[in-house]
């Protein structure tokens, strides 16, 4: 990591690592993520049963990525409009990954997830991996958000804390399943973006290796 980096523990299995990327690993970053969206383009995903649309758009990269649809949620290993497999994981998030989680294989999902002004994240669980004991690896850049953190039951109490531009958050260990979600992104509090937003990457393991 290349911030000046403070961690905190807001719950076991959960580490949040503020600073972890200086500016300049964030915009090599972005342009590494500039190069996926020209090969993987950000599509609008619809919601399992409803097929209503979610208000974050998504891509991803890796041999396996995430997709949403009126069927379900799923890993397959092509983009669902473009039909091409998804380009590969960035070498600089292979290396962050080796760094923050030690877990003995690569990651085999990076899901893009960009968020607009209104767009938001309701509670949900990671939970279509096979590698549970692989903890989630989140990056976040652009606009400041609202990330809430709940526990392992949808109605237990929850917690939230803000994420900006270049923080690091891992989700593992007691609470790889732990419900959380995105409130809300707060325009103009980053001036990575030109056109403002928010984007974050979650890194997974899907399969045992
Ligand atoms: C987001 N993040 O930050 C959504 N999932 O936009 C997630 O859904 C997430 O940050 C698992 C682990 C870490 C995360
Ligand atoms: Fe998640």
């Amino acid at each position: 990591m290349t911030g000046f980096c403070n961690k905190l523990t807001p719950a076991p299995g959960v580490d949040l690592h503020s600073g972890a990327l200086d500016t300049t690993a964030q915009r090599r970053l972005l342009d590494d993520i500039r190069e996926i969206t020209g090969q993987a383009p950000l599509y609008n995903p619809t919601m399992p049963r409803t097929g209503k649309p979610w208000t974050v758009r998504m891509t991803s990269c890796g041999p396996q990525g995430w997709v949403s649809d009126r069927s379900g949620y799923r890993y397959q290993p092509n983009h669902p409009e473009t039909g091409n497999p998804w380009p590969a994981i960035p070498q600089m998030l292979l290396d962050l990954w080796d760094e923050t989680t030690g877990y003995p294989a690569p990651p085999e999902c990076c899901l893009v997830n960009f968020y607009a002004d209104n767009a938001r994240m309701g509670l949900h669980r990671d939970e279509d991996e096979e590698a549970l004991d692989a903890p989630v690896l989140s990056i976040s850049l652009g606009d400041t958000a609202t990330f809430r953190l709940g526990g392992l039951e949808r109605k237990g109490k929850t917690q939230s804390f803000k994420l900006h531009s270049g923080d690091v958050l891992l989700i593992g260990g007691d609470n790889r399943l732990a419900y959380h979600g995105i409130d809300r992104v707060f325009p103009n509090t980053s001036t990575l973006l030109k056109d403002g937003g928010r984007i974050n990457l979650t890194l997974r393991r899907v399969t045992k290796p």
